[in-house]
């Protein structure tokens, strides 16, 4: 594993070293966590891709495992092995992935060879879908034949179910349903939900159904932003009452993981916010999320909180009963780490807005606020995060509605990740890039009037190799 750069997260899943993308695969086997994903060997950028794998016992502690995944030369994954999922066929532990060759997008798919989950056989028979949909007619480009990728399978009642990504000619993005009864053999059966091209974007690439019981959730992601859906799916339709995104920062292609105790676990790739310059010298690029136990409130909205087991990696804690701030108060704490948790409630009074800087140098030359808003704003803004000119410098935030005061706020800061969960609902992830050694200090003042932060808590992190 590549270290020693100030950069990389230590308990936040990364790459050994290159190439990082979507997480795929997931899937609790035998009472481990494997956690599959986008994968290229070679370097620290996206080409040829291949399955990395990790796996943890815990969630919280990853081993890295051999690539699992690799195109074959004569197959229909030649020029990358992409996007798709794990299911339990009757003990046999089954992906399906989209295979790249020449300008075609093509399903495939593997069993595992080992109980481990370290090699897999792919069939024979792959590509295990050759024909695209005509009904309505897939999105050509000049790159690909078909915009068809990706994979969401689920099983009801016997009968197996995929979804899979898709852009329409002439419209937005898709999610297009097939049946099978052994997963091999599919009939297609239409889109469950199309979206509008101005407002959702023309690709809709990796789709994800899940179940909540009386209600369903759709995730796709469309290039720019994971847009979820919420409502009700139905004999292959899905009407949605209710959309935001998923997370409104450096966010994509998340994928689920259903653990053996019935919680529903989502990981997102945390893509880089530098050049490829930057990527190329570092020698590694993307991060994973933390992982995200997702559930619904009484009140029908989402709830995204990080999983509990995560609270084993705090070491020492630095500790505040509350904080009061008067207007153009600033307060400064003392921490010495790029990886940290900090956790907070923040009361406006009647203050226009608090701000709380992480990464910050003492004199401030560096330094990424999260700023809350009395118009219910959370915002991270990284203008003054690196005085390196090739990191990104925009403002990121979110809507968090007025039911959400006061706000409850958990930080978790890692090398170059900023992941901030409000009030176990709304998610804004960041990357950000201090150059400075002294850039690890944090501050929290007051505009406009005064604000209260309770029960503030900041914990050192262990990393989860
Ligand atoms: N990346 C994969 C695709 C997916 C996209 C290729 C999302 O399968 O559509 O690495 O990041």
């Amino acid at each position: 594993r590549l270290g020693d750069d100030p950069s990389r997260p230590s308990y936040h899943v990364t790459p050994p070293a290159n190439w990082l993308n979507d997480p795929n695969g997931l899937i609790h086997w035998n009472g481990r966590y494997h956690l599959f994903y986008q994968y290229n060997p070679a370097g620290p950028f996206h080409n040829t891709i291949h399955w990395g794998h990790a796996v943890s016992d815990d969630l919280v502690h990853w081993e890295d495992r051999p690539v699992a995944l690799t195109p074959s030369p004569d197959g229909p994954d030649r020029d990358g092995c992409w996007s798709g999922c794990a299911v339990d066929d009757g003990g046999v532990p089954t992906v399906l992935y989209t295979g790249g060759r020449d300008k075609r997008q093509l399903p495939c798919i593997a069993t595992a060879a080992d109980d481990d989950l370290t090699a897999w056989d792919k069939d024979p028979d792959n590509p295990i879908i050759e024909e695209l949909p005509t009904e309505p007619e897939v999105l050509r480009t000049e790159d690909w034949e078909g915009e068809f990728r990706d994979h969401c399978v689920w099983r009801e009642d016997g009968t197996w179910y995929q979804l899979i990504g898709a852009g329409i000619e002439g419209g937005g993005g898709a999610a297009l349903l097939y049946e099978s009864s052994d997963l091999r053999n599919w009939e297609y059966q239409g889109p469950i939900l199309t979206g509008d091209r101005d407002t959702a974007g023309t690709v809709w690439e990796c789709p994800e159904l899940l179940d909540f019981g009386d209600r369903q959730l759709l995730h796709i992601s469309n290039y720019e932003d994971v847009v979820y859906f919420l409502g009700t799916y139905e004999d292959g339709e899905f009407d949605a009452d209710r959309r935001d995104k998923l997370d409104h920062g450096d966010f994509y292609a998340p994928q689920s993981m259903w653990t053996d105790d019935g919680r529903i676990l989502t990981w997102g790739w945390l893509p880089e916010a530098r050049d490829v310059s930057g990527q190329w010298n570092a020698g590694w690029s993307g991060a994973m999320s933390l992982p995200r136990e997702l559930s619904l409130a009484d009140d029908g909205g989402l709830c995204q909180r990080p999983a509990p087991e995560l609270t084993e990696l705090r070491g020492d804690n630095t500790s505040y009963d509350v904080v009061r701030l008067d207007a153009g108060d600033t307060e400064q704490l003392p921490v010495e780490s790029r990886s940290f948790e900090l956790r907070a409630t923040v009361r406006l009074e009647d203050a226009e807005a608090v701000e709380l800087s992480v990464l910050e140098s003492p004199d401030g030359e560096e330094r990424t606020p999260i700023r809350y808003t009395y118009e219910s704003e959370v915002a991270i803004d990284r203008s003054a995060s690196s005085t390196d000119p090739q990191a990104t410098g925009d403002t990121q935030w979110m809507r968090v509605r007025p039911y959400d005061a006061p706000l409850s706020l958990r930080v978790f800061v890692d090398g170059s990740v900023v992941e901030v969960f409000a009030n176990e609902r709304h998610c804004l992830t960041s990357r950000v890039y201090p150059t400075r050694d002294d850039a690890t200090g944090i501050s929290l003042s007051a505009d406009g009037g005064r604000a209260t932060i309770a029960s503030l808590d900041v914990w050192d992190l262990d990393s989860v190799w």
